[in-house]
């Protein structure tokens, strides 16, 4: 299978057979476009490759549609041959269309054996993308590259660059960069730039804004200006989380309501980038950016605002458990404008520190991209973790019809951790899948607990211990497998596994030998389990060990 899923795809009468290394070699239409590309995502390109690339270029109105009849310029096929060497024929128009197949054409030359010979494919969701939207420490540089390339490889094409503790980004909204920022905003527009990804440079100028007035509308220009001249297109103003008072005497003379400061000022803001160029594209993060869509705040400062700003819009709850199509209709009945979702998964800052947010994004329905202009998912401080529900969301935008949970969130461990690994680390993972989306999580603990309780209930103690001991092995072997990265990232989280290990221990002991100092054993370690803030098992856990111990 390939991920994200294909569109439409027609089987082979024989598999196609790839090489064991690919090398692809490039011809045809755009046969230089597709080495750049190979050099941008590191795929070898040579003239003597062993898996041929041919670009075929058509200008025609099929190639320019998604699914729900909107204008893509993403859409291509492919068509899969053996001959001397494996072909893939790339049918295109544009340059994103391209990089898309080229990613496509990489992944089925890794499969080795594909069994499809002809691939059309577009994409669900028209705006896809990541926001760095959290609270805590930004990302460093090279982890921006590293996502930002990642989510490009599996068809994203938005990136939003919101990080709440830039001092550039909030606290010091009013500041120009200084000449070190601006170099690494700057690497940042190039890099997105080189990844077909629109970067959108997002503002938060709420903490302190006078809404009315010139000296800080200028002020704000100025810097929109600045970010303007190395290549910014597409903008951000977010007004989340601020105050709902009118901070200033000359805004509360100015304006009636914040709704109508809020329509005012961003209103301005459009037309005057618009001024500055008629390619500029604006984002609006409204001060109410959740709830039914009915409230007075966003109907009236929808209604108020330019039909081509995008709002912003996090669906029912701050984090939501669901996404739904009528939400989202009653969000545009009230408001004049499809919500861009703003999805508050994976991220884990707040209230949320404690929770690792890595299982798969489900609860968005399927026919979602019908009724939003796209859904952006907002990260984790934990850059390299976040990838495996990135990839899984990157999967649900691109074919929200074919999207399998459970399928997507195992290649996406597999794509970050290594192949052949999931099956052994899924023992640790079974137990981070607490969040919002209140997926069930210790799946495999419960499975393994509920038996053994039966096992123990029925007469078969012996048996309840062996059974727990195959499990507790397996838990306590299953984080040898994570790449260092991920150790060092989930190393709180790896802290609580191995208490629940020593736990599990204890208690395999106290099924083979019902001794009093072994009972004393299991009490410890699961005030110890207990103490340790991370949030893990269910309370299978819990319940096993007051079984065990009545
Ligand atoms: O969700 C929005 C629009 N704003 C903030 C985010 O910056 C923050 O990361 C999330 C999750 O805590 N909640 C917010 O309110």
């Amino acid at each position: 299978m390939i991920f994200p899923n294909v569109k439409k795809k027609h089987l082979a009468e024989n598999s196609i057979v790839f090489p064991e290394k690919t090398v692809f070699e490039a011809c045809g239409d755009g046969a230089d476009d597709i080495k750049r590309l190979c050099g941008v995502y590191g795929y070898e390109v040579s003239p003597g490759g062993n898996v041929r690339l041919r670009g075929k270029r058509v200008f025609n109105k099929g190639m320019l549609v998604n699914e729900n009849g909107a204008f893509t310029d993403e859409r291509y096929a492919l068509e899969i041959a053996q001959g001397d060497i494996p072909e893939i024929t790339i049918t295109y128009c544009f340059e994103r269309a391209l990089r898309h197949a080229l990613n496509t054409a990489k992944r089925i030359a890794d499969s080795k054996a594909f069994e499809y010979e002809y691939i059309e494919d577009y994409p669900s969701f028209t705006k896809r993308g990541f926001i760095e939207g959290f609270y805590g420490k930004p990302w460093e540089q090279q982890e921006r590259f590293s996502v930002m390339r990642l989510m490009s490889q599996h068809h994203m094409n938005t990136y939003f660059y919101a990080p709440k503790y830039d001092p550039y980004h909030r606290e010091r909204w009013q500041d120009r960069y200084d000449g070190k920022s601006l170099e690494k905003l700057s690497a940042l527009v190039k890099k997105a730039n080189e990844l077909g990804l629109d970067f959108v440079w997002c503002i938060a100028p709420g903490l302190t804004v006078q809404y009315s007035g010139q000296e800080q509308f200028f002020l704000l220009m100025d810097k929109l200006k600045q970010v303007y001249d190395i290549g910014v297109r597409h903008f951000g103003v977010l007004l989340d989380d601020i105050s709902p008072a009118l901070q200033y005497e000359n805004d509360r003379i100015a304006f009636d309501s914040l709704e109508q400061a809020h329509i005012c000022y961003i209103n301005n803001i459009y037309r005057a980038l618009k001024q500055l160029d008629s390619e500029n594209t604006l984002v609006f993060c409204p001060f109410q950016y959740h709830g039914t869509g009915r409230e007075a705040y966003i109907s009236q400062v929808g209604s108020g605002l330019k039909r081509e700003i995008d709002i912003f819009w996090t669906g029912r709850n701050i984090c939501s458990q669901e996404l739904t199509c009528a939400e989202a209709v009653t969000f545009f009945e009230n408001t004049g404008h499809t919500p861009l979702y703003w999805d508050n998964y994976p991220v884990n800052d707040a209230e949320m520190v404690n929770e690792m947010h890595i299982s798969p994004v489900i609860g968005r329905e399927k026919e979602l991209s019908r009724y939003s202009s796209g859904l952006i998912a907002n990260c984790m401080p934990y850059a390299e973790a976040g990838k495996i529900p990135l990839i899984t969301v990157a999967d649900y935008l691109w074919n929200s019809g074919a999207y399998s949970p459970k399928e997507s969130f195992e290649y996406a461990c597999e794509e970050i951790n290594g192949k052949g690994t999931y099956r052994s680390i899924s023992y640790f993972t079974d137990n981070l899948f607490f969040s919002c989306l209140k997926d069930d999580n210790s799946v495999i603990m419960n499975e393994c607990l509920y038996r053994v309780q039966f096992d123990i209930r029925t007469g078969k103690k012996q048996q309840a211990a062996a059974e727990l001991k195959t499990y507790t092995d397996r838990f306590c072997k299953s984080t040898n497998t994570l790449s260092p990265v991920l150790q060092r990232e989930l190393s709180f989280w790896l802290e609580k596994h191995s208490l629940c290990a020593d736990l599990l221990i204890k208690a395999v002991r106290y099924l083979e030998e019902e001794t009093e100092e072994n009972r004393k054993a299991v009490e410890t370690a699961a005030k110890k389990y207990n103490m340790h803030p991370a949030r893990h098992a269910d309370f299978c856990l819990q319940e096993f060990i007051d079984f065990l111990l009545k």
